[in-house]
């Protein structure tokens, strides 16, 4: 299997210029004027590899390489170029990228598949714009439908239908929806986002599972009031018990019984926001995620619980707005004995790993019987500009994603 190594690694560097970070950060968040110019370069190399093209309503883009039986159900790869501010250039690129070249791969190789093979580069993976990710995967999915499309509204206010519309994607969202089994198989590949595979000096992850993931926000309302004039007996200060709830979110987590529990806020918003005011209201935007769904809404609901318990003490007002709260993901042996048998003929070690981020094949299991293929990333750090992958283990990622492709579009 020949793989052009320098042409993908050009391919790499060459979008993660197209952002709206300083080098080596990446930004480029969804529907964004690079996001759109990285768009229009991706649809170029994948004309020139001579795929053709679909663009969906929301902007899912689908490249495909006709087989010999184009009636049947093709195998399709993917992942998303949208990139969170200050990011990486290997999240997502590789799945997208990677999945270009192993198809040029097997093309320039004089592989033939009978189910034809699509590309799919997935609209908004990132939660940046809407708050919640993977829009695009979700109406593919189902999971989200066409009433998304007043309900996501960015965080200027302005509708999904509105941004998407501006962007130059205005057709009808309901069309967006695939049924199971539009795919024969889905697959995709990603740097692990995690530290396993580079501590063990494996190059390729099998992914059994994906966790389930669920974000919301926490509004805590008090009094506010002078600095100075309130005396701490009569205060109800919001940002007090938002730093008590933050500690009580990481206990519940810490305590689930599992480290596959993990509970992040990553938003915390202060109003008025003056050093001389007393906090009156705070928004905490909180990451909560589980291998085990059950588990996670347990933790969920001990959270819930803490935050009432500390608005009666101080005597506030909260509130919680769920985002979401998805079911964790679960491999189809066959795609996964598929990517085995494929390190296997590449000679690769590789190891079953669960996946830690969320991904479109979070959702594309839906649609699909789907799997992963992971790479080491250095330092398990991404979202992140140093976020770093090597290409030797990209070029084994594609290898690998390669055979998988023959395989599953050889039609048996
Ligand atoms: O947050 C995640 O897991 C993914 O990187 N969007
Ligand atoms: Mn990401
Ligand atoms: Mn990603």
């Amino acid at each position: 299997m020949k793989v052009d190594a320098e042409r993908l690694g050009h391919e790499i560097d060459e979008l993660a210029t197209i952002s709206a970070a300083r080098p080596p950060a990446v930004t480029r968040v969804v529907f964004t004027e690079e996001d759109l110019r990285a768009r229009a370069w991706l649809k170029q190399r994948c004309a020139d590899a001579g795929m053709a093209v679909r663009v969906d309503a929301v902007g899912n883009t689908f490249f495909r390489w006709e087989g010999s039986r184009p009636d049947l159900p093709a195998v399709a790869t993917g992942s998303h170029i949208d990139a969170i501010p200050n990011a990486g250039r290997f999240d997502g690129v590789v799945g997208v990228l990677g999945g270009l070249e192993a198809i040029r791969s097997l093309r320039e190789g004089g592989f033939q598949p009978e189910r034809s093979i699509e590309l799919i580069q997935f609209t908004a993976e990132e939660p940046t714009r809407f708050g919640v990710g993977c829009v695009g995967s979700r109406l593919l999915a189902g999971v989200l439908n066409a009433d998304a499309d007043e309900k996501l509204r960015g965080g200027d206010g302005e509708t999904l239908r509105a941004v998407r519309t501006k962007a130059g994607f205005d057709g009808d969202l309901a069309t967006v929806r695939l049924p199971y089994g539009y795919y024969a198989a889905f697959v995709e590949s990603h740097i692990e986002q995690g530290p396993i595979l580079e501590r063990e000096g494996i190059p390729i992850g099998i992914v059994t599972n994906i966790v389930g993931p669920s974000s919301f926000f926490i509004t805590i309302d008090g009094e506010g009031g002078h600095a100075g004039g309130v005396l701490m007996p009569d205060r109800h200060d919001a940002l007090c018990a938002a730093a008590e709830l933050i500690v009580r979110i990481e206990g519940t987590a810490r305590q689930s019984g599992s480290t596959d529990t993990v509970a992040t806020v990553g938003i915390c918003e202060v109003h008025p926001g003056a050093i001389n005011s007393i906090p009156s209201r705070v928004k905490l935007g909180v990451d909560l995620r589980d291998t085990d769904g059950k588990r996670r809404d347990r933790v969920l609901n001990e959270i819930r619980n803490a935050t009432e318990e500390i608005a009666q003490q101080r005597q506030l007002q909260t509130s919680i707005q769920v985002l979401n709260a998805d079911e964790p993901a679960t491999s189809s042996p066959q795609v996964l004995a598929a990517i085995a048998r494929s390190c296997l003929e590449e000679g690769l070690e590789s190891r079953r790993i669960v996946a830690r981020a969320y991904h479109d094949s979070s959702f594309m299991v839906h649609v699909a019987p789907m799997a992963m293929i992971f790479i080491p990333c250095r330092g398990g750090v991404s979202h992140r500009p140093d976020e770093h992958a090597t290409m030797e283990h990209i070029v084994a990622g594609v290898k690998v994603l390669a055979r998988t492709l023959a395989e599953l579009s050889s039609a048996h």
